[in-house]
């Protein structure tokens, strides 16, 4: 069961000016905090050996049984799980419990071969929704709030998981999904939404959808925007919060371990906490799979510690991050996951530099005569890889001068990422605009 009785959360308990949805979790000392793990780890392991085969026999090859981890260091000898695992026990060999007591499904999107499919017991989503109202109150949404959430409903998490998470902290939820911007805007004036929920991609469209019907969201109730499921650089926060007129809140999260609502910015957005009385995080080298140091970037692995119906174990997310357990101004003590630049599947090499498009968004952002809207197109020349950036002109600007913004932009990407790209300025709105994660790369290269 998630750490908090309904009528708990939704109260704030603003002391010295900081506010928790659960002051106990959240501000629990870190020593405590690995006590806690170490015990609900030995719980997930056994949990894990005596319901799912795979993680059973993956186990014996290791020479691991649950009784023999004794620290939380023993977690190294644990073996990991990928997305291939998921997806070569489709739909249901990794639940850890008969589908009679699973109470609700999603998938992944499956872009890349067949969805994966997750399952959760009325438990798993009673935490869940606990998370979610922690990740939203950290964000700076409080109870009474109108919660406007443009997240996709469906097998996408990210829609249902906002939706259980604004209702657990009190809040008047409009289940919005994504589509339909023009209406969308309209009941986000009309309703007087406080907090959006979308992808910063989408939420920047509906902000280009909002000036050219002539409406002002700097002007509406808007407060916080919650903002995830994709990577996004902070020159993209910048300018959402400069167009909406909102403080724009980092949020992480993934369909394997449960959702939106694994990490989330508190109002310093200084780093995403990721929830550790629940989560174990390791930042791990993709080629060696040793640690890395604190602060340095690697690939984030998550082992679940709470889940009923698909324990984790060291889940390889391919998502590249650095961590950082330095105290937060807030006065969580979860550790800080510093923005997740890409996923290693997206790391491009262009001439021998590793690339992801999250570098070269950082550079295209507030560009002058530009628009945020980008698409790269990656093709293979001979044996090289190459990169062709789109880039779209702003409404008022003369096609004369595309040439000249087309150099100025591959000029500074080459001297702030490292790379020589093509560059092809589009007349305003060619770009395809999401409304939910955004295609940021065409991948034109020969399928090997
Ligand atoms: O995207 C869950 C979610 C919904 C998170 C709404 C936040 C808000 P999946 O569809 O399984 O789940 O995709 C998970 O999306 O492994 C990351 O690569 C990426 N991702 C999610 N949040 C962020 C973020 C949802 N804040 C995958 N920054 C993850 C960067 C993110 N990438």
């Amino acid at each position: 069961m998630g750490a908090n009785t309904l009528s708990e959360v939704g109260i704030s308990q603003d002391i010295d000016g900081r506010s928790y949805c659960d002051r106990t979790a959240e501000t629990m000392p870190r020593e405590a905090l690995a006590e806690l793990q170490f015990e609900r780890l030995r719980k997930t392991l056994r949990n894990a050996w005596d319901n799912v085969e795979l993680h059973r026999r993956r186990m014996v090859q290791a020479g691991v049984v649950p009784q023999e981890v004794r620290t939380l260091d023993d977690l190294r000898r644990i073996p990991f799980t990928s997305k291939a695992d998921l997806r070569d026990h489709y739909p249901f060999g990794l639940l850890a419990r008969p589908l009679t007591a699973i109470s609700r499904l999603h998938a992944s999107s499956g872009t890349t071969g067949k969805a994966t499919v997750v399952g959760y017991t009325k438990a798993d989503i009673e935490t869940w929704a606990d998370l979610m109202a922690r990740s939203l109150h950290a964000a700076g949404a409080r109870a009474g709030d109108v919660i406007h959430n443009a997240y996709g409903y469906g097998l996408f998490t990210g829609g249902l998981g906002a939706h259980y998470g604004a209702e657990r902290l009190g809040a008047t939820v409009v289940p919005m999904s994504g589509g339909s911007t023009e209406r969308q805007i309209a009941l986000i004036m009309d309703l007087g939404a406080n907090i959006l929920c979308a992808t910063p991609s989408y939420a920047l469209a509906m902000a280009e959808v909002a000036e050219q019907l002539g409406v002002d969201l700097r002007k509406s109730a808007l407060r916080v925007g919650v903002f995830g499921a994709e990577p996004w650089s902070s020159a993209m926060r910048c300018e959402i919060e400069e167009r909406l007129g909102l403080k724009a809140i980092d949020i992480y999260g993934l369909s394997e371990i449960m959702g939106p609502g694994v990490a989330c910015e508190c109002a310093a957005q200084a780093g995403l906490h990721g929830w550790e009385d629940h989560f174990l995080f390791e930042v791990l080298d993709p080629e060696t799979q040793a640690p890395v140091p604190e602060g340095d970037a690697g690939e984030l692995v998550i082992t679940t510690l709470t889940k009923q119906a698909l324990p984790m174990l060291r889940y390889r997310t391919r998502d590249i991050t650095r961590i950082t357990t330095a105290p937060c101004d807030c006065g969580r003590t979860h550790l800080r996951i510093l923005r997740i630049t890409g996923r290693s599947d997206d790391m491009l090499i262009i001439r021998g530099v590793n690339v992801y498009p999250s570098q070269i968004e950082a550079v295209l952002i507030g560009r002058a005569m530009i628009s945020p809207h980008y698409q790269l197109v990656v093709e293979r020349r001979g044996s090289l890889d190459h990169v062709t950036i789109e880039v779209e002109a702003q409404i008022d600007v003369d096609e004369e001068a595309f040439p000249s913004i087309a150099r100025d932009v591959a000029r500074h990407v080459k001297s702030m990422v490292g790379i020589s790209t093509d560059v092809v300025v589009k007349l305003p709105g060619e770009i395809p605009r999401s409304q939910g994660k955004a295609v940021r790369v065409r991948d034109l290269r020969p399928k090997d």
